[in-house]
């Protein structure tokens, strides 16, 4: 296990198939964190642990979405090994603080002791709590939030934050009021100089909000990937498109 530095401009990875290969994949190509996905993810508890496993032998440090804000949630994923939580739907500083309390053991915290794999891997660093912002109700609290005792660091859920705008999510590359949102809760974590992160559906939604001043990024899902990868070379592939195909590109790749 490997503690999790959020430190500027970090770009992590996403995942949400459940399988210790594509763990290890992600972990492998040098993303400064790996994030796997309890809440939307298909991946269960029985699931985590060797996902978890393969992360650490990559180096890459591990992340647990967990499904929801819920102490016995957050002690599972901390319990089998995950550097921190990404927690959703938090929107209020009471919801950030009882995310905080549950990653930690008293007198800090409310965590329940039980550390098992923790036990045989002796990990040092403290785990890592991070909430979600993600409704308008948030934004608003983003402030407080963001002053929470103990909290490490906020992440935006772009899809649920245009959900609860009533915006399309388009509005996350060109609409002002939702870009104003976005600036907003920038703001408050700038304000108490913590790190504030964001998902991003591609590279140009990295560098989209890495101008809006993000200091962390998860970068696609595997799904998306795979499913982003697998259209194109589909497509790619058909006979219509033969004369776009450049032909020493297989040939790299393999
Ligand atoms: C959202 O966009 O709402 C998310 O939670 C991203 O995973
Ligand atoms: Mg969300």
């Amino acid at each position: 296990m490997h503690a999790l530095e959020l430190s500027p401009d970090v770009v992590g990875g996403w995942l949400q198939l459940p399988g210790s290969a594509t763990a290890e994949l992600l972990g492998s190509v040098g993303f400064g964190f790996v994030c796997v996905d309890q809440q939307h993810g298909l991946i269960g508890d029985d699931a985590l642990l060797p996902m978890l496993q393969a992360l650490a032998a990559t180096a890459t440090p591990a992340v647990v979405r967990v499904a929801e804000n819920e102490p016995g949630a957050i002690g599972r994923a901390l319990d089998r090994g995950a550097a921190g939580v990404i927690v959703p739907m938090v929107d209020t500083a009471e919801d950030a603080a009882s995310a905080v309390s549950a990653c930690h053991h008293p007198p800090g915290g409310t965590r329940s002791y039980g550390p098992t794999r923790l036990a045989w891997t002796r990990t040092a660093a403290p785990p890592q709590c991070i909430v979600m912002i993600e409704t308008l109700a948030a934004v608003e609290a983003a402030p407080a939030i963001a002053a929470v005792d103990g909290l490490d660091a906020v992440f935006i859920g772009p899809w649920d934050l245009a959900l609860s705008a009533g915006v399309p999510p388009s509005a996350q590359l060109d609409d002002p009021g939702y870009e104003q949102l976005l600036r907003r809760v920038v703001a408050a974590c700038q304000e108490r100089g913590l790190p504030v992160g964001i998902y991003c559906a591609s590279p140009a939604h990295v560098h989209r909000f890495r101008g809006l001043g993000f200091t962390f990024f998860a970068l696609m899902s595997d799904a998306g990937m795979l499913h982003a990868a697998a259209t194109t070379h589909l497509a790619a592939a058909r006979k219509s498109a033969a004369a776009n195909v450049s032909r020493s590109w297989p040939f790299d790749s393999v």
